[in-house]
C-alpha cells in the first residue's frame, strides 16, 4: 500500500481542514485584510529569526501570478525528524496547528491577537505551497497542496556551505479568498513599519507584476529614525531623538521620541513588533515616567517656579512624536479587541528605563529642556483657556437646553440608528440638499468658508470656531475624554463636498477633525464619504449619471456616441439642481457611499497622511489626495 495514516497524520488534516472551514477564526477575515495577513504571518517568522539574530535581510516579492515569495537568510527551517511527531520540523511546522515557537529556546515570539498563528495556517489556505531551506551544502524542498503533503521533504540539490536559509513560495487559494490580488502599498507600509522597529533588518519589497517596483528598508538607528520620519512635514522643536532602551523583568524596552511645533500627540505603542493601537501597560508606564521626570527636572532647574502649577502630561505631551516598542515574552492582550497589552511587569520595565534615562538626557540637553518645557507651558495655559471656553458652551447648552446649531436642518425623526447628517460644504449646495433631502431622516449641516485645520491650531482656537462647533453639537456625542457614543444623533455622518481637489481637501481636513477628536466615529464604522457624479449623459431625454471616466466610457459604449448626446461635467455639487442631486448622491435607494474606515495593520500611516497633507508642503499633499482612497472601503448602497 502506499500512503499509511496514523492518528497523528488524521489529526493534522482535521486541524488544517477546521482552518479550511472557518478562516475567520484564524486569521480575521476572508477578505483583503486577512490576504495580506497571510504575508505577514510567512514574514514574522524570518523577523523572528532576525530577532533572535540569526538573520539580517528578508526579501518579499509579488510574482506575476499573484504568488509570493519570502526569502531570509536565517539558519533555516530545522529539517530533521522531530521524535514527538515522527516527522521533519519543517513538515511539522506547516501542517500543525500552532507550531510555531517550538524549535529553539529564547527569541520573542510574535503572538498577540490573530497574529503568530502560525505558518499551517497559511499553508492550509493556499492553493500550494513550496519551501526551500538552505542549510549545510544542501537545498531541501517540499511541497504542499491545500494544506497537505504533495511532495515527501527531500534534497534536490547542493549550494555552497555558506549558505542559509528559508525560502517559502506560497498562492492564496481562490476557493477560500474574496480577494486575491495583493495590494503593493498595503505590504509596503506594513514591512517598512517592520523595518523601523527591528533595528539593522533589511526588508526588500518587489513587485513583479505589470507595474515593475521595488523598495528597500533598512534602518540602522530602528525607531529612533522612525521617530524622524514621522516628524516629516513638520517642524521638529529640537534636533535631537531622545532615545531610551533597555532590559528589565525580562522586558526589552525601546522608545524614541521628539517634539514638533504642531499640538497633536502622536503615540504609537508595539509589543514584539505588532502594533497595539489600545495601548495598555506600556503605553502607561511611558506617559508616567514622561510626567514626573519632566515635572521633577523642571522644578530643580527653576524652569517652573515654586508657586507655579505642576504641568499636566498633556501639557508635556503636546506636539509630541513617540515610539514605544517592547519585547516580552509572554505578552498577555486585553480588552475588546486583545489588542491593549496588560503585563504589569511591562508597566515597570518602561517606566523605570524612561524615568532613568530620561532624566539623564534632560541633564545633558539643556536646551531641548528648555525648549520642551516653553511649550508645555503654552499648552497649559490654551488647556485653561479652553476649559473655560467649552464650560461657558456646556453652560450654555444646559441653559437653553441643548441647543442645535442654528444653521443645522435637522430631521425629524427621533430614532438616531435611522438617522444621518450630510456635512455640506458651501451654502449653495447646502441649499439644494435641504430641498432634496428626506426630511424624515436626513438632517443638513452646510459649513461655511474654510474648515480650521485642527492640526494646526491650538485647542482654545478649536474650540472658538463656529464649524466646529456646529458639528460638536450637532452629532451629540462629545469630544475626547467627554465622547459617548450612546449619544449620536446620527448613525451615518456623512460629508459631501465637491468631486475635485479642493472637495478632497475639504473632506481631509474634516476627516482630520473626526480623527483627533471623535476617532470612535470612524473606528465604529460612522463616517462616509459621499460620492457625487462626475458626469450626466442625456440621450433621448434619458439620463444617466457616471462616477468615474471608465463609467463615462462604457456608457457610451452602451449607448453610442452621436451628436445627440449632451455630456455634461460636473464641476461642483453646486451646478446640480435638488433632484438631480438626490437621485445621484443622496437617495439611500440609488447613492455610492464609501465608507471610512481604519486599519489596525499598521499603526503609523493614516496618522502620516493626515499630517503630511495637513502639512505645508504642496507635493505630499497632492500625493495624499491621490492615496486617499486606500481609506475608505466600498460599501454597496
Ligand atoms: C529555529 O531555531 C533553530 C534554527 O532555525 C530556526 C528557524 O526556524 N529559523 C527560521 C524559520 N528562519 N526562517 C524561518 C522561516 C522563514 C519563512 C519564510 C517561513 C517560515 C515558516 C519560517
Amino acid at each position: 500500500m502506499g500512503t499509511e495514516y496514523g492518528a497523528d497524520q488524521i489529526q493534522i488534516l482535521e486541524g488544517l481542514e477546521a482552518v479550511r472551514k472557518r478562516p475567520g477564526m484564524y486569521i480575521g477575515s476572508t477578505s483583503a485584510r486577512g490576504l495580506h495577513h497571510l504575508v505577514y504571518e510567512i514574514v514574522d517568522n524570518s523577523v523572528d529569526e532576525a530577532l533572535a539574530g540569526f538573520c539580517t535581510m528578508i526579501d518579499v516579492q509579488i510574482n506575476e501570478d499573484n504568488s509570493i515569495t519570502v526569502i531570509d537568510n536565517g539558519r533555516g527551517i530545522p529539517v530533521d525528524i522531530q521524535k514527538k511527531a515522527g516527522l521533519p520540523a519543517v513538515e511539522v511546522v506547516f501542517t500543525v496547528l500552532h507550531a510555531g515557537g517550538k524549535f529553539g529556546g529564547g527569541g520573542y515570539k510574535v503572538s498577540g491577537g490573530l497574529h503568530g498563528v502560525g505558518a499551517s495556517v497559511v499553508n492550509a489556505l493556499s492553493e500550494w505551497l513550496e519551501v526551500d531551506i538552505y542549510k549545510e551544502g544542501k537545498i531541501y524542498h517540499q511541497r504542499y497542496e491545500r494544506g497537505k503533503v504533495a511532495s515527501p521533504l527531500e534534497v534536490i540539490g547542493s549550494c555552497d556551505k555558506e549558505r542559509h536559509g528559508t525560502e517559502v513560495r506560497f498562492l492564496p487559494d481562490k476557493e477560500i479568498f474574496e480577494e486575491t490580488i495583493f495590494d503593493y502599498d498595503t505590504l509596503r507600509i506594513r514591512l517598512q513599519e517592520t523595518a523601523f522597529l527591528t533595528k539593522a533588518l533589511k526588508i526588500v519589497l518587489r513587485d513583479d507584476r505589470e507595474e515593475k517596483r521595488e523598495k528597500t528598508f533598512h534602518y540602522e538607528g530602528g525607531i529612533k529614525e522612525f521617530a524622524v520620519y514621522l516628524n516629516k512635514g513638520k517642524a521638529p522643536l529640537y534636533d535631537q531623538v531622545i532615545y531610551c532602551e533597555g532590559t528589565r523583568d525580562k522586558v526589552y524596552v525601546e522608545v524614541s521620541m521628539q517634539h514638533n511645533d504642531s499640538y497633536t500627540e502622536n503615540i504609537y505603542t508595539f509589543v514584539n513588533n505588532i502594533n497595539t493601537p489600545e495601548g495598555g501597560t506600556h503605553l502607561t508606564g511611558f506617559k508616567n515616567a514622561l510626567t514626573k521626570t519632566f515635572n521633577d527636572y523642571a522644578r530643580k532647574n527653576k524652569l517652573l517656579k515654586d508657586s507655579e502649577p505642576s504641568l499636566s502630561g498633556e501639557d508635556i505631551r503636546e506636539g509630541l512624536t513617540a515610539i514605544i516598542s517592547v519585547k516580552i515574552e509572554e505578552p498577555q492582550f486585553e480588552g475588546q479587541t486583545k489588542q491593549k497589552l496588560g503585563n504589569s511587569e511591562a508597566r515597570l520595565a518602561v517606566d523605570s528605563i524612561v524615568s532613568e534615562q530620561l532624566t539623564y538626557f534632560l541633564e545633558q540637553n539643556p536646551a531641548v529642556a528648555k525648549a520642551m518645557c516653553e511649550k508645555s507651558i503654552l499648552a497649559q495655559r490654551a488647556r485653561a483657556a479652553a476649559r473655560k471656553a467649552r464650560d461657558l458652551t456646556r453652560r450654555k447648552t444646559a441653559l437653553e437646553g441643548m441647543a442645535l446649531p442654528g444653521k443645522l436642518a435637522d430631521c425629524s425623526n427621533k430614532d438616531p440608528e435611522k438617522c444621518e447628517i450630510y456635512i455640506v460644504e458651501g451654502d449653495s449646495a447646502g441649499g439644494s440638499a435641504k430641498t432634496a433631502r428626506s426630511r424624515d431622516t436626513q438632517a443638513i449641516l452646510p459649513l461655511r468658508g474654510k474648515i480650521l485645520n485642527v492640526e494646526k491650531a491650538r485647542l482654545d482656537k478649536i474650540y472658538g470656531n463656529a464649524e466646529i462647533k456646529a458639528m460638536i453639537t450637532a452629532f451629540g456625542t462629545g469630544i475626547h475624554d467627554d465622547f459617548d457614543i450612546t449619544k449620536l444623533r446620527y448613525n451615518k455622518i456623512i460629508i459631501m463636498t465637491d468631486a475635485d481637489v479642493d472637495g478632497a481637501h475639504i473632506s481631509t481636513l474634516l476627516l482630520t477633525f473626526l480623527y483627533r477628536f471623535m476617532p470612535e466615529l470612524i473606528k465604529q464604522g460612522h463616517v462616509y464619504l459621499a460620492q457625487p457624479p462626475l458626469y450626466k449623459i442625456e440621450k433621448n431625454k434619458k439620463v444617466w449619471y457616471a462616477y468615474s471616466d471608465p463609467e463615462l466610457n462604457s456608457i457610451i459604449k452602451e449607448i453610442g456616441r452621436d451628436n445627440n448626446n449632451k455630456i455634461q461635467r460636473y464641476k461642483g455639487l453646486g451646478e446640480m439642481d435638488a433632484e438631480q442631486l438626490w437621485e445621484t448622491t443622496m437617495d439611500p435607494e440609488r447613492r455610492i457611499l464609501l465608507r471610512v474606515n481604519m486599519d489596525d495593520d499598521v499603526a503609523s500611516e493614516l496618522d502620516l497622511t493626515f499630517t503630511t497633507l495637513m502639512g505645508d508642503q504642496v507635493e505630499p499633499r497632492r500625493e495624499f489626495i491621490e492615496a486617499n482612497a486606500k481609506y475608505v472601503q466600498n460599501l454597496d448602497i
